[in-house]
This record gives C-alpha cells, sequence and structure tokens, in this order.
C-alpha cells in the first residue's frame, strides 16, 4: 500500500484508486517510464548543455527569414518528423502500451505526438534568452518568420517560456509526457479502460516524483493547468498546415511521410 504522505494531499480524488496501487508497483512504472524517456530523448542534457552556446548569428536568422514559405515547412516539418520518431520509440517502450491493441497504439499517438514534443521542447529551450534548438543551433522566434504563422510561433514559444518555469526535472518530464501520451480520453479509443489504468498508475508515479522536492498538489496542477494551451496549440497547428496544404499542394505532398501520417 501507499504511505499516507500520498494522499494526505488528495490530489488524486480517487484515494480509492491510489490504494490500489502498491509502492512497488509505482517504482517499477516510475523507473520504466524515466528509463525510456531517458533512452529516447533525442539529446542528452549534456549534449544540450553544450549547444545552448551556438546561437544562429544575425545572417544566418536573415537567410533563414529569406527562405519561401514552402522551404522553410519542409524544413520544419522534417524536423518535427524526425523528433515524432523518438516520441514513438518512447511510446513502445512503456510498459503496456504495446500491449494495448493497434488501433488504439495509432490513436494515441496521432493524438499526443505533438504535445509530447511541446513538453519535451523545454529541454531544448533557452528561457534566458527565448531561443530555441532548430537544425542544430539556437534561434528566436525571428526565424520562423518565413512560415507566416507568427500567431503559432508566438504561442510555442509562450508555452516553451511558461513550462521552463516549472522547473521539470527528467523524472518529471518522462513521467508528464507519459501521462499526456496515455489519454483516456482520445476519440475513437476502443479500450480507454485499460489506457485509464495505466495513467492512473503514471499520475501516482508522477505525484510521488514531485513530492520528493514539492508539494505534489502545486506543481502536478500547475502541469495540467498548461494542458488547454498545448490543446489550442495543436489545433492551431492543423489549421495552417490545413491551410497551406491549400496554397501548396505540391510541398505538402512532399513532406516527411510521418509528418503526413500524424497530422492528416
Ligand atoms: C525535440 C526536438 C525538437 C525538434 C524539432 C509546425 C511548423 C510549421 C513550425 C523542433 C513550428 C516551428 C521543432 C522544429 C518550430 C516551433 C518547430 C520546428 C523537442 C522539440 C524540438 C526542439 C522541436 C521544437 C519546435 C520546433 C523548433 O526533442
Amino acid at each position: 500500500m501507499l504511505e499516507p504522505a500520498l494522499f494526505a494531499h488528495g490530489a488524486l480524488e480517487g484515494a480509492q484508486l491510489a490504494a490500489d496501487i502498491s509502492v512497488l508497483e509505482i517504482d517499477r512504472v516510475a523507473q520504466n517510464v524515466v528509463k525510456s524517456h531517458l533512452e529516447t530523448c533525442q539529446y542528452t542534457t549534456e549534449e544540450l548543455k553544450r549547444l545552448a552556446w551556438s546561437l544562429y548569428s544575425p545572417e544566418e536568422v536573415r537567410a533563414l527569414q529569406s527562405k519561401s514559405c514552402e522551404a522553410m515547412w519542409q524544413q520544419c516539418s522534417l524536423q518535427i518528423s524526425n523528433a515524432i520518431q523518438y516520441v514513438v520509440e518512447f511510446a513502445k517502450r512503456i510498459d503496456g502500451f504495446m500491449e494495448l491493441c493497434q488501433n488504439d497504439q495509432i490513436i494515441l499517438l496521432k493524438a499526443g505526438c505533438l504535445e509530447v514534443l511541446l513538453i519535451r521542447m523545454i529541454r531544448a529551450f533557452n528561457p534566458l534568452n527565448n531561443t530555441v534548438l532548430f537544425e542544430g543551433k539556437f534561434g528566436g522566434m525571428q526565424m520562423f518568420k518565413s512560415l507566416g504563422c507568427d500567431d503559432l510561433i508566438g504561442a510555442i514559444f509562450e508555452l516553451g517560456r511558461t513550462l521552463c518555469r516549472l522547473q521539470l526535472s527528467d523524472e518529471e518530464l518522462a513521467l508528464f509526457t507519459a501521462a499526456v501520451l496515455l489519454s483516456p480520453d482520445r476519440p475513437w479509443l476502443t479500450e480507454s479502460k485499460k489506457v485509464q489504468k495505466l495513467q492512473d498508475k503514471i499520475y501516482v508515479a508522477l505525484q510521488h516524483e514531485i513530492q520528493k522536492k514539492h508539494s505534489a498538489e502545486d506543481k502536478l496542477s500547475k502541469m495540467v493547468s498548461k494542458l488547454p494551451l498545448m490543446k489550442t496549440i495543436c489545433n492551431l497547428h492543423l489549421d495552417k498546415l490545413e491551410f497551406f496544404r491549400l496554397l501548396h499542394p505540391e510541398t505538402a505532398m512532399n513532406f516527411p511521410p510521418l509528418y503526413k501520417e500524424v497530422f492528416n
């Protein structure tokens, strides 16, 4: 049984639910999710620390800005597609995910992978100068000007700043992204009860992890409160993509297959 400290704060409505899950099981879930995250996070913390020093020069930023909208979309979709591959690998390594039916695996990945990327972005986001890692160097939002999606880019950078303020550890990031991925309320799931059970355990593990340093209630609710902004960004991205496809169908046809598959 879980120690009383975990329910004392009662952040999870169902103390009932927590009571069903043993400490051993929670530790096992946490270890599996954190390991899966570390194995699939694309860049190590050390690599990112080193990369934070390589900024795009003003000339390089200008060169990016003067690219055509199509060329820039192509570059962005390629970067996103690469990053999605790691998210897919992350999902596959989470205990229980591969035991879901294939239909549900696909639904969860399609619905959740951009949200996971947006959370993972904080590792590659520097709130001190508002820059993000793009093709090996850090740059500000001006570098995406030619996309013609200032509202989308603005929202992504704002999310980056607010998420960075939470100062999530890699453990918290791992568990939070796993919980987002295993959202039982995605439309068309056939075994949402199974997904719910997996997510419940992950949230208990996350709460447990946070509690090592903070009041879990506080931090967890702050994390969860960013989900609506992420949903807004995902919808905005789909709108922009749809509009782009209308204007430049040939370019959109040549987007990376994984990007097309996830967002079509
Ligand atoms: C990942 C690594 C990673 C890879 C790609 C949708 C559109 C047309 C434009 C990064 C969005 C532009 C993305 C490439 C821009 C906001 C996108 C383009 C964490 C996330 C990260 C850093 C992505 C962050 C968002 C970027 C910069 O492990």
